[in-house]
């Protein structure tokens, strides 16, 4: 795509979006990653966020390697921002998989669901320790990529906040230990990217949701990325939210539709894209648009990846494919 399509030349808006290569690996992510390798040993169950809106794109390659020989439970987590057809489908093809899948929001919902779930994967261990007259203690360490929610998860499992939250990625900055029960411990860790993110089309999923601080990316572009997606996915949704009346608009232009539509303008009738933008992602992340998927799972029969620029929500073979998924 020639860039300079949006390089500020339309004096009616004050746009300097521009396209760059997202990644995210901070020095202190890798020290994070040392000090998770070094807890493994004590670790009996892994249990692993991913966005229920991205599972494809939030789930840390590293760390499925990392934990590869562990109990583990993936949790599909803010499932309450997601399509309910959608997140069946990826549960159905997660647990083809053989692994252990759960939906869960994390704010909302029921500890004992998840409880339940953890018993399960340590029930070996746990029975192997009582033949031999010792009653286990579970340590359980949640995993996942910045802002999932894992430190809101594990205070849910606590029934009372302990750990620090934020709407932010980055908050949990240490590893923390929280005893649940005698015979429980869950371990909250800081979230972790890896240090190339190689598809980029997962890495601007990774921004849309707030996985990647926003500090080092161009907000103007990642709006207009997200406005664009959104009018493919949930047209009438993001057309009624953001007052876009031209549903064919792409690129700057819909960017500026949404300012104009929604009022965002400055002194002269010019349009604030760089408030735009910020509106336009804030309220996608808090699910003012209703539930959206970014990301469908492949077909039960023949995997495939769809390339988000053609993401599939509304085509009659993900319909199928939604509705013919296992809750
Ligand atoms: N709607 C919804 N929001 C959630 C859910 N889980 C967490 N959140 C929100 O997501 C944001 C991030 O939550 P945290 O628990 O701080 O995420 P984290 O994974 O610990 O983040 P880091 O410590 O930065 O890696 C907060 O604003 C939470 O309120 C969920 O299941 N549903
Ligand atoms: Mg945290």
């Amino acid at each position: 795509m020639n860039l300079d399509n949006y390089g500020g030349r339309d004096e009616s808006m004050i746009l300097r979006a521009q396209e760059k290569k997202i990644n995210w690996y901070p020095g202190h992510m890798a020290k994070a990653k040392r000090l998770l390798v070094e807890q493994l040993s004590r670790v009996d169950v892994v249990v692993e966020l991913c966005d229920a809106r991205i599972p494809r794109a939030s789930r840390n390659p590293d760390l499925a390697e990392l934990v590869k020989n562990k109990r583990r439970l993936l949790v599909l987590n803010k499932a309450d921002l997601a399509d309910e057809g959608a997140t069946r489908a990826w549960l159905a093809h997660f647990r083809s998989q053989g692994i252990d899948a759960m939906s869960f929001d994390s704010a909302k919902g029921r500890a004992k669901d998840v409880l339940t779930r953890i018993e399960r994967a340590a029930k070996d261990e746990v029975e192997r320790m009582a033949a031999r007259g010792v009653r286990k203690t579970v340590r359980v360490m949640v995993v996942g990529v910045p802002n999932v929610g894992k430190s809101t998860f594990t205070n849910k499992i606590n029934g009372s906040s302990i750990a620090r939250t934020g709407d932010r990625p980055g908050v949990t900055r240490s590893n923390q230990w929280v005893r649940i029960t005698p015979y429980l411990e869950l371990l909250d860790t800081p979230g972790l990217l890896w240090p190339k993110l190689d598809n980029q089309d997962d890495a601007r999923a990774l921004a849309f949701v707030g996985t990647i601080n926003d500090q080092i990316m161009d907000s103007q572009m990642l709006a207009i990325r997200l406005l664009e997606l959104l009018m493919k996915i949930k047209p009438d949704a993001a057309a009624a939210r953001f007052k876009i009346k031209d549903s064919t608009l792409t690129g700057a232009a819909l960017l500026e539709a949404a300012c104009r539509g929604r009022g965002w303008l400055m002194p002269g009738g010019v349009a604030d894209t760089d408030r735009g933008a910020a509106v336009v992602l804030d309220e996608f992340r808090a699910g003012r648009l209703g539930r959206i998927t970014l990301q469908y799972a492949p077909k039960q029969d023949k995997p495939q990846k769809p390339a988000e620029s053609e993401n599939p929500q509304n085509t009659k073979e993900n319909r199928e494919n939604t509705d013919g998924g296992q809750g």
